[in-house]
């Protein structure tokens, strides 16, 4: 029977750190007064169930866990624009406080599912009182409409395990290239809405130091 408050504790903790550290990179643009290419950040544990169904269905070993499951730690960086997907990915290479192990670029493959997004696995080391302990995290970065598509489509998932009914499933394509599409015209005019929010910023700025 496994442990599982002692296994998930040094990935409660990674999570914790890396929300910090990733919402650190957005308020660091913010001081810079440049358009930061990351909105918003989330994180969390994969819960023991999750963890239970994956493993099975991977064939993997719960005394392999550590080695063979990635995303038990998993962080999620919301983009406005497809662009800032890869400046994020920049970002994060240049970074010496944790290692990447892997990227799968779901964007420019997108897979059967509809599902695009850009992972990076990372080592990450989790400093311990039995002193440090290296785990596996994985990132996902993805725009607005790439996440709004795939959270509906995970809450299907899970209602349907999977087996979409035809029609479900035609809707689900047409809604991943609806999101393809938004993602492209809101790239058009990317500089207009960029100018629009600085000048928002700007205005609630000069507001509060009034
Ligand atoms: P949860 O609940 O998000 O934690 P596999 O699971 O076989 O596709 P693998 O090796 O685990 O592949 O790695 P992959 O594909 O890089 O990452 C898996 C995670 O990516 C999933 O975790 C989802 O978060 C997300 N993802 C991958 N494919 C899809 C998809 O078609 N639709 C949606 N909505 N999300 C996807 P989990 O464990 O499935 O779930």
């Amino acid at each position: 029977m496994k442990n599982w408050d002692q296994f998930l504790a040094p990935y409660k903790q990674a999570v914790e750190e890396l929300k910090v550290k990733l919402k650190g990179m957005r308020g660091q643009f913010e001081l810079d007064s440049s358009p930061s290419p990351i909105e918003f950040v989330t994180g969390r544990v994969k819960p023991i169930p999750s963890i239970l169904d994956k493993a099975q269905q991977k064939g993997i070993p719960l005394d392999r866990l550590e080695e063979e499951m990635q995303d038990i730690a998993g962080l999620r960086l919301m983009c406005q624009f497809v662009d800032d997907i890869r400046k994020v990915v920049k970002l994060l290479r240049i970074r010496n406080d944790f290692e990447i192990v892997e990227e799968r670029d779901y964007i420019s493959h997108k897979k059967t599912s509809g599902y695009r997004s850009y992972h990076v696995v990372i080592r990450y080391p989790v400093q311990t009182i039995h002193g440090e302990k290296k785990i596996l995290a994985e990132i996902q970065i993805r725009t607005l409409a790439m996440n709004f598509w795939a959270t509906i489509e995970h809450s299907l998932n899970y209602k349907y395990k999977g087996q979409f009914p035809e029609t479900i499933n035609t809707r689900l394509q047409r809604a991943a290239e609806a999101a393809f599409r938004l993602d492209e015209e809101m790239s058009t005019i990317r500089h207009e809405i960029q100018e629009a929010q600085a000048f928002f910023t700007r205005k609630k700025e000069t507001k509060q130091n009034r």
